[in-house]
């Protein structure tokens, strides 16, 4: 029996399809219809595809690979150098349409935001309807495709909008969401990254149905804090609200190495990686920051952090290496193994620079 719940919120992700790509084919004619990567360098010689045009996806080619594979995936590839102020521009107008049919908007990047429609500002009646609405008006407006997921909570509705890429609309209803998590594979859960979807297959967990197996103390035991927010996401729970006008303090990436680390080769390998993550992250916010700091929680839970500030922004990956590295580098190590590091870039361009220096850890 199924039982209707008019607490029930409606919430709606929206991602925009191969976003900077999609962009520069409106843009340039030329490009419709062709293998584009939207980043590297042309003939391959370096530099990393920020995304590529569905037609270079059919060959393999994806966010984050090196320009190099992807010329020898897609020969014919067009590499196409990125625009990032008409992307925020873009950003911008979309942000615009959504306006128009709730207040509850959360930015997640440029390209994508949650949207709380439960109060339904124009009264159009349901929120799938209110997605068909502004999937519309992105196409008639800005002759751009997004793709919406629709359901009652955060975690549910942006899987959705995964689901039936590009262009896609789906909604997953409370009645469905159970048997769907049962069989979400753990790397799809919020939260999981890489290293912890490692650990839980190592453990013999695969999909949410073993996950759910697990009791609370159990789940905090191995994955600490984030185990009773796994509990609670396994079994449809997600309480978490739509923040609006929430601003980007930090990005930071940071990891809790399975074994404590002693060697410094070992360390600058940990500081390039979680460089990596935070740039590309920063570079999807479409922002610049003047502060990178980096994280050292030593093996007896010791803490620290140090900071470095620059007179101008920036948004590249050498100045967060290789700060990150010179941090590392002048603080006095002693003979203390490393349980944890962590990256993160705060006082972005065009924000106040808060007075304590704290930073909110994302994960
Ligand atoms: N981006 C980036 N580096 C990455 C991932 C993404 O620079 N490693 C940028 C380029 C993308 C934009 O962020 O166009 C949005 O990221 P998405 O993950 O939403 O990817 P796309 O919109 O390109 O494709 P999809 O249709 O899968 O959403
Ligand atoms: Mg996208």
């Amino acid at each position: 029996m199924t039982v209707k719940n008019p607490s029930y919120r409606k919430i709606i992700h929206i991602d925009m399809d191969a976003f900077y790509a999609s962009v520069e084919q409106r843009d340039n004619p030329a490009y419709r219809g062709k293998p584009i990567a939207v980043g590297g360098s042309p003939q391959g010689r370096g530099g990393v595809v920020a995304t590529a045009s569905y037609e270079a996806r059919k060959f393999g080619v994806r966010s984050a690979m090196p320009s190099k594979k992807a010329l020898e995936l897609c020969p014919d590839v067009i590499f196409v150098g990125p625009r990032f102020e008409v992307y925020k521009a873009v950003s911008t107008q979309i942000r615009n349409i959504f306006e128009r049919y709730t207040d509850l908007i959360e930015p997640l990047s440029l390209d994508e935001a949650f949207l709380d429609v439960t109060e339904d500002k124009q009264q159009i009646g349901s929120a799938i309807d209110i997605a068909k609405a502004i999937k519309q008006a992105i196409r008639n407006e800005l002759q751009l495709t997004a793709s919406a997921g629709v359901s009652i909570n955060k975690f549910i509705a942006k899987i959705a909008s995964d689901m039936n890429k590009p262009d896609g609309l789906t909604f997953i209803g409370p009645s469905r969401i159970q048997s769907f998590i049962d069989d979400l594979g753990v790397e799809k859960f919020f939260g999981v990254g890489k290293v912890t979807a490692e650990k839980m297959k190592r453990m013999g967990l695969h999909t949410g149905a073993d996950l759910k197996k697990l009791s609370e103390p159990e789940l905090v035991r191995h994955f600490g804090k984030a185990g009773k927010f796994y509990y609670n996401i396994v079994r449809g729970i997600d309480e978490r609200q739509v923040q609006p006008h929430r601003e980007t303090k930090s990005i930071s990436a940071e990891d809790t190495f399975a074994y404590d680390l002693k060697d410094l080769d070992e360390m600058h390998d940990a500081v390039d990686t979680l460089s990596q993550i935070v740039y590309e992250r920063v570079r999807r916010h479409g922002l610049k920051g003047r502060t990178v700091t980096l994280k050292i929680k030593f093996h007896d839970f010791k803490q620290i952090t140090r900071s470095q500030s620059f007179p101008q922004p920036f948004a590249d990956l050498e100045t967060i290496r290789t700060t990150g590295r010179k941090l590392l580098g002048s603080t006095d190590l002693e003979e203390k193994r490393i349980r944890l590091l962590g990256i993160g870039v705060s006082n972005f361009e065009g924000q106040v620079e808060t007075s304590d220096g704290q930073l909110r850890i994302e994960y």
